[in-house]
């Protein structure tokens, strides 16, 4: 197992070595086609010929990064985590499914999207998708890193364009330096690149694309971590978030305060004031993606989608 590790670790770091970014690869694992070994070999605890062999890695990731998603409508119930979409209005609409599923060596992530984007009345014309946003909470510690779109905080972000481009998802790796739980856009990018298997999604309908991709976990600092939250951001060409997941639907003012409104409009001039006040300022937050402190309240955000890893070795 040490020995497939490093065979992995090793040839990303030529290819970083070299300068070259890799070629996606239809099948993440370099050594998948390799029949030295026989295939038997592969049950636990069934290998008896440890120690001087120079056969190559027998394993076989369930997911291929090919743009086929067969492979992900395979997978059992138990062999993947998913977040999707919820009912009712939400403010980034665009994407529809986000799922993971990790191995010994990799996590590879499936998006569910709409490729046209945002459509505005305003120019009767769709802003397409063209970047995407991968937050990790890497420690399993909500308050530990940068507060943001969920209650969980997160530590690393990598962000490249992947919709509507000409090479494949490669993004930068960025670590968060700011103060935990803080908003700030404070990211340092960590020179980390080539650990992302990816191939450019061809739109499956007008309004319907899946992308899949591959983080090769030994290439970063969070891959040996037992569980991992992770945070999809998906936006425009101009960086504004379209799509968001997880995501928790708009919530509408409570009955109850409508009833509290309307009551103290046939009661007393303070009592309105103060209602419509607490109303105005819950409109805002539900809205503001910019609010202050103060104004944090965890609890009204998702949680990130978390995620068990497989031991890499
Ligand atoms: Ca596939
Ligand atoms: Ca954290």
């Amino acid at each position: 197992m040490i020995k497939k590790f490093f065979a992995i670790a090793a040839m990303a770091a030529m290819l970083i070595a070299c300068g070259e970014k890799p070629e996606p690869t239809p099948n993440p694992n370099p050594g998948g086609g390799n029949t030295e070994q026989p295939g038997g070999n592969e049950d636990e605890g069934g290998n008896g010929d440890e120690g001087g062999n120079t056969d190559g890695p027998t394993f076989v990731s369930k997911i291929q990064i090919d743009g086929d998603y067969a492979d992900w409508d395979a997978l059992a119930e138990s062999d993947y985590v998913v977040s999707t979409l919820p009912e009712g209005e939400c403010l980034y609409p665009v994407l529809k499914t986000f799922k993971m599923h990790a191995d010994e060596y990799y996590l590879y992530i499936l998006l569910e999207y709409d490729p046209r984007g945002v459509y505005s009345d305003v120019t009767d014309e769709y802003t397409p998708v063209r970047n995407l946003d991968i937050f990790i909470d890497e420690d399993n510690d909500p308050e530990t890193g940068r507060y943001y779109a969920w209650s969980d905080c997160t530590g690393y972000m990598l962000q490249g364009a992947f919709h509507g481009v000409k090479t494949p998802y490669n993004p930068d790796v960025n670590l968060y330096v700011g103060e935990d739980m803080d908003p700030a856009w404070a990211w340092e990018d960590m020179g980390i690149m080539g650990g992302v298997s990816a191939v450019i999604p061809t739109d499956v309908s007008e309004d319907f694309t899946r992308f899949e991709c591959a983080l090769l976990r030994p290439m970063f600092p969070f891959g040996d971590a037992e569980t991992i939250g992770v945070g999809i951001i998906l936006e425009t060409e101009g960086w504004s978030t379209i799509g968001q997941l997880p995501q928790n639907a708009v919530e509408s003012v409570p009955a109850s305060v409508e009833e509290s409104v309307e009551g103290d409009d046939t009661t007393t001039e303070n009592g309105d004031d103060t209602t419509t006040e607490d109303g105005d300022d819950t409109t805002t937050e539900d809205g503001d993606d910019t609010t202050t402190e103060e104004e944090i309240d965890p609890a009204a955000r998702p949680h990130l989608l978390y995620i068990n890893l497989p031991a890499m070795s």
